[in-house]
């Protein structure tokens, strides 16, 4: 996988490369990754890449020129690459979308300035624009940031041996179970005894369990939005039954 940043401050990248699991899959070649900047691609003297919008109004807007010079050429470099423009308008990025894009060959990613890029780039170079959330940036180098690790995670054989992205947060749709480790025992709180039991199918149920209560506790939108496994409505039904029980046995007043 190739991604390409095109940035008016690539600066901000080098220490992004030399840390983590992007350091880790450079390394091993499973991607490559470089920033370039916009303002290579402006002329004039002053080398601007913005400009008062047209009509008036505050701020300032990306020029289309220098962005199409920098597109132009991150295109010859990955020829097959998609192109996504970061910003507020786009679709929300999630682990379903990276799914989607870690199949892809290639990455050039617009990381928008100011109150946003000239309309035009739009029609003629972008093929879709992602939002990191429903928040205002000022600029989308945080979203390529983080496009780049949650997509290079999902590249096989990035993710080594202890840790894999299946069990992830989300890669199931469920959140992920609670974690413990040592000590023991931490300011008077143990850890949950069947962590201790080395049975494994025990072990696997609990923590299935506290990944589906959590989910529920904390993100039930996760579980309206899909397609229960079979396992997961099962055990959400037999809660329901052990809640009915309770309930109807409180209104019988024992
Ligand atoms: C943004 C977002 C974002 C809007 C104007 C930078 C700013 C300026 N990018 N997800 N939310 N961008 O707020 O990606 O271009």
């Amino acid at each position: 996988m190739q991604f390409s940043v095109l940035t008016i401050f690539p600066e901000m990248f080098p220490s992004f490369w030399e840390h983590g699991i992007v350091r880790r899959a450079i390394a091993q070649e499973k991607i490559q990754a470089s920033a370039r900047n916009i303002r290579d691609f402006a002329s004039g003297k002053h080398r601007v890449t913005d400009d008062r919008p047209y009509g008036g109004g505050a701020g300032m807007v990306m020029k289309p020129e220098p962005l199409a010079g920098a597109l132009r050429e991150a295109k010859r470099e990955i020829p097959f690459a998609e192109t996504i423009l970061l910003t507020p308008q786009g679709r929300i990025f999630n682990q379903k979308m990276a799914k989607q894009l870690a199949s892809l060959q290639g990455l050039i990613l617009i990381c928008g300035r100011y109150e946003g890029v000239d309309e035009r780039i739009f029609d003629d170079f972008v093929d879709f624009e992602v939002s990191l959330g429903d928040y205002v940036l000022t600029g989308g180098e945080l979203g390529a940031m983080a496009i780049i690790e949650v997509v290079t995670r999902l590249i096989p054989g990035v993710l080594g041996g202890v840790d894999s992205a299946e069990s992830d947060s989300f890669s199931d749709g469920l959140l992920e179970h609670a974690q413990y480790t040592r000590p023991r025992e931490f300011e008077g709180e143990g850890v949950p005894e069947v962590l201790f039991s080395g049975n494994h199918k025990e072990i696997a149920k609990w923590r299935f369990e506290t990944a589906l209560i959590r989910t529920f506790l904390k993100r039930k939108d996760l579980l309206e939005n899909r397609n229960l496994k079979s396992r997961e409505l099962d055990t959400l039904k037999k809660w329901h039954r052990e809640i009915g029980k309770i309930i109807s046995a409180q209104s019988r007043g024992l």
